[in-house]
């Protein structure tokens, strides 16, 4: 009798399993070799009655044969479910309906107001630069002519980065450093009159911040831009010229503008610039003629160099630009607000 040929039957039934493709298939397969009646089953039946010497080679390698089938079945079940549930799923997407549409971000009125601001005084020749927001007292205001204990630091409520020295210094010892929030982007007047010499014209726009209660027109997170012009023969005239005609330029022509006389330590004289808002004034900017005492400790000659400096509120821009009557939907965090500015030019 000849022995059965385990390695064609395995042959036979893994080319049969792969063509299988489809449930009816995949059980016909199953009862052909592992059935009661399947070609596997009956090699092992007939394993007693072959020659004493053949049988446990044969019986050791069919019983391997039908753990190995039986888990290439399992594999191959599997497969076509998976097959299956996948074709499934694609026949239930319906491609003709519209695409879920993905929430996109967009630019903050105020940045877009920043730039629109930052791309006017690049036309009139100002380069930008940006400044530390974290700022050493010394910057923020001994520099700028506001020495500690002078009433003029209570202008400006500070968010202080280290304590106070709560034992105070030694007598006649300087204060230790501090560092603080920077209140408003000034101190910059002072870091670039280290590194840079006239003639000098630049803009520095950043982030400024105040312990200060807000209401419609006062935030305690407030951006403002700083501007900074110094070389000879720059004059007052100068100054209003130039601020009275970036407001036109940015808000228009017909815009009514008023100077008025304010004090700031740092300029001398100093003045502010209102502008007509409903029936009320909002105070726009900060500026002056640079005080002498300031470009003389920068090393320049106050004879031969004079300049002007000023500080814009961004916010403030934004409410006229946008018509908007209350400065504390900026930072307020509601999208209805901030959603309607989709697609605004900068
Ligand atoms: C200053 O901060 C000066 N550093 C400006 C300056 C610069 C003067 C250079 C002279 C020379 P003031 O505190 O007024 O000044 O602020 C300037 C502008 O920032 C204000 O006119 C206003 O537009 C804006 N601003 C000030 N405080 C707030 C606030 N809490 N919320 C929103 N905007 C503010």
């Amino acid at each position: 009798m000849a022995l059965p040929d385990l390695a064609a039957l395995e042959a036979d039934a893994r080319r049969e399993l792969a063509a299988a493709s489809d449930a009816a298939a995949l059980d016909g397969w199953r009862t052909r070799y592992l059935g009661r009646k399947g070609r596997l089953t009956g090699v092992l039946r007939g394993v007693r009655d072959l020659p004493a010497a053949d049988r446990p080679a044969i019986g050791k390698g069919a019983n391997a044969l039908k753990g190995t089938l039986e888990a290439a079945f399992d594999e191959r079940r599997e497969a076509l479910l998976r097959g299956a549930s996948v074709a499934q799923a694609a026949a239930s997407v319906d491609v003709t309906l519209p695409a879920r549409s993905l929430p996109q971000g967009q630019l903050h009125p105020v940045t877009l107001t920043r730039r629109a601001m930052e791309g006017v005084f690049r036309e009139m020749g100002f380069d930008i630069v940006e400044g530390p927001e974290v700022e050493w007292d010394s910057y923020n205001f001994d520099r700028l002519r506001i020495p500690r204990d002078h009433p003029a630091r209570d202008m400006w409520d500070t968010i202080w980065i280290d304590p106070e020295d709560a034992g105070g210094p030694a007598e006649g010892a300087e204060p230790p450093p501090r560092r603080l929030l920077r209140t408003h982007t000034s101190p910059m007047q002072i870091r670039y009159l280290e590194t840079h010499r006239p003639p000098i014209r630049v803009i520095v726009p950043g982030a400024c911040y105040r312990y200060e209660a807000t209401d419609a027109t006062h935030e305690w997170m407030l951006t403002q831009i700083e501007g900074l012009v110094i070389d000879e023969g720059v004059s007052f005239p100068n100054l209003k010229g130039t601020l009275e005609s970036f407001v036109h330029r940015f808000l228009g022509p017909d815009l009514e503008t008023r100077f008025r006389c304010d004090y700031f330590p740092f300029v001398e004289p100093g003045a502010e610039l209102g502008i007509r808002w409903g029936g009320r004034w909002l105070e726009v900017l900060g500026a002056g003629m640079v005080h002498p005492e300031i470009i003389e400790a920068a090393g320049l000659d106050p004879e031969r160099y004079t300049g002007f400096a000023f500080g814009m509120g961004v916010e403030r821009f934004a409410m006229l630009r946008y018509g908007i009557d209350d400065i504390r939907y900026f930072y307020a965090n509601d999208l209805r607000f901030l959603e309607q500015f989709r697609g605004s030019a900068t």
